[in-house]
């Protein structure tokens, strides 16, 4: 046999071993628990996007409308949601959700079930609709769009009664069917008095249906999901022990159960993983009074590993001003935040490097230790059935400095670890560098600047066999 021929044949045998058919390989884990529907496993890649507080409240100075203002009331001077967008999408934000109702029941769309809205105001001469503006700025920056609609309206003179349900179901479809695809709609779990002085018994069974009707890869927002819950305050961050698990049917919106809405519930019955809003200003409106009450970068970034980095997502709210604009200071800061997180995270220094596990599912390459640090999202390194505690660990080839480490689990197979270590190689021995529990779709761990050789991930605890579907090392700048 020739040399060129047996270096042909080898080639051959080791892509055969390389590409085993699926026949050969175990099948995945049998999924564990309370998992993620298809929508919600997009909605988790979303991870930061933003809300946008503009209505009535922006020219009256309120967070709270009475109902009674008048729409001539409401006169942005320079609207452009085009702004927004690219201010957005240049902070790397993925969305934006905008307060198309709030609690006064100004609709930013010409609604054809009230006068409250904006065809009475002087805006556009009384023809704007700035749902219509913002989806299609949305559209053209590649970025979702959302909307938030306020049950709770102090304007409606039915409310309190079950024709209010109706209106609000009307009211719902014109957003749903009028705007093209919506990302997320956000129901407002607040529940006060309309102008009678009366409360509404929300039919929230009816508005989800719609929601499905009209948007079914919608995901749906409220105290207690059904799709994503409140994160349980306004602060912007989620327990660094946070399940995406809730005993959902005991969470009715507006009711206070907020303390365990930021951990989960570990024995919950639902997927219903948290968003953390937060408002980039003191308050959800535009106020001139607090343009020098902007978060600092610093703060923000602060909160992105609160939220994002705790299994979380992070909804940060633009207040926008009366001109109809981010405020230079917001848009500032954003691009700030942008910046901290492109730089903190551009380089992975595990990726592609070689990876071993304590175990590996059916010896497989399917589930492979390299699989969590391939840098891609859909493969998974997976443990033996019979094993809950398990080590990961990645070889960088030369000592590097690291102090950021990115773990997701593949959470299509549900929520499983519950305690883990990392640890560094550093000066012939091993040093553990930072712990956690639960990891989710997504936890980052900051620590010290460290020189390591090799990084090991140790899953101490986990409800089911582990799986990782990444494994990532950073050395992110000072202040990222
Ligand atoms: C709360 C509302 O009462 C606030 O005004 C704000 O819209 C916040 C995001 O949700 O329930």
């Amino acid at each position: 046999m020739n040399l060129f021929l047996l270096a042909s044949l080898l080639t051959v045998v080791t892509l055969c071993a390389a590409t085993a058919t699926p026949a050969n390989d175990p099948p995945p884990p049998v999924p564990f628990g309370p998992l993620p529907s298809p929508r919600q496993l997009t909605w988790h890649e979303r991870e930061f996007y933003a809300f946008v507080h503009f209505n009535m409240n922006t020219f009256t100075g309120k967070e709270w409308g009475e109902g009674y203002e008048d729409p001539k009331q409401f006169n942005p001077t320079a609207l452009d949601c085009r702004q927004w967008a690219r201010v957005c999408k240049a902070a790397g934000m993925k969305g934006i959700i905008i307060t198309a109702k709030h609690h006064d029941g100004f609709c930013l769309w010409p609604s054809k079930y009230t006068e409250h809205s904006v065809k009475n105001s002087p805006f556009r001469g009384g023809k704007g609709d700035v749902l219509k503006e913002l989806s299609a700025a949305c559209k053209e920056y590649g970025l979702k769009f959302g909307v938030y609609l306020s049950p709770w309206d102090r304007n409606h003179p039915q409310y309190g009664s079950p024709e209010y349900n109706t209106f609000f179901e009307n009211q719902l479809t014109e957003v749903l069917t009028g705007y093209g695809e919506i990302f997320e709609v956000w129901f407002d779990g607040a529940n006060g008095e309309g102008p009678t002085g009366k409360r509404q018994v929300y039919d929230f069974p009816a508005f989800i249906a719609l929601v499905r009707k009209y948007q079914p890869n919608a995901c749906i927002f409220s105290d207690g999901g059904p799709d994503v819950r409140w994160v349980g305050n306004e602060a912007g961050h989620a327990n660094p022990t946070n399940w995406c698990l809730l005993k959902r049917d005991e969470i009715v919106p507006g009711t206070p159960r907020y303390a365990e809405l930021t951990s989960g519930h570990a024995d919950g019955t639902h997927w219903v993983p948290a968003e953390c809003d937060v408002s980039i200003r003191p308050g959800w409106f535009y106020r001139p009074s607090e343009d020098n009450r902007v978060k600092t970068v610093a703060q923000l970034v602060d909160i992105y590993y609160a939220s994002v980095g705790q299994n979380a997502s992070l909804l940060l709210n633009l207040p926008v001003d009366t001109r109809g604009l981010v405020h230079e200071t917001d848009a500032e800061r954003l691009l700030g935040l942008g910046k901290a997180i492109s730089a903190a995270f551009a380089h992975d220094l595990a990726k592609g490097r070689p990876t071993t596990a304590t175990s590996v599912r059916g010896n497989s390459r399917r589930y492979a230790a390299a699989n969590a640090t391939d840098g891609n999202p859909r493969t998974y390194w997976a443990a033996e059935d019979t094993v809950t505690t398990a080590s990961l660990e990645v070889d960088l080839g030369s000592p590097q400095p690291v102090n950021r480490v990115v773990l997701q689990e593949a959470i299509a197979l549900g929520q499983r670890v519950e305690a883990f270590t990392v640890e560094a190689f550093t000066d012939g021995q091993w040093a553990q560098v930072a712990e956690g529990t639960t990891i989710g779709h997504k936890r980052i761990l900051r620590f010290p600047d460290v020189t390591a050789s090799k990084v090991r991930v140790n899953i101490t605890r986990s409800r089911a066999c582990p799986t990782l579907s990444n494994f990532s090392l950073y050395h992110a700048p000072e202040g990222t």
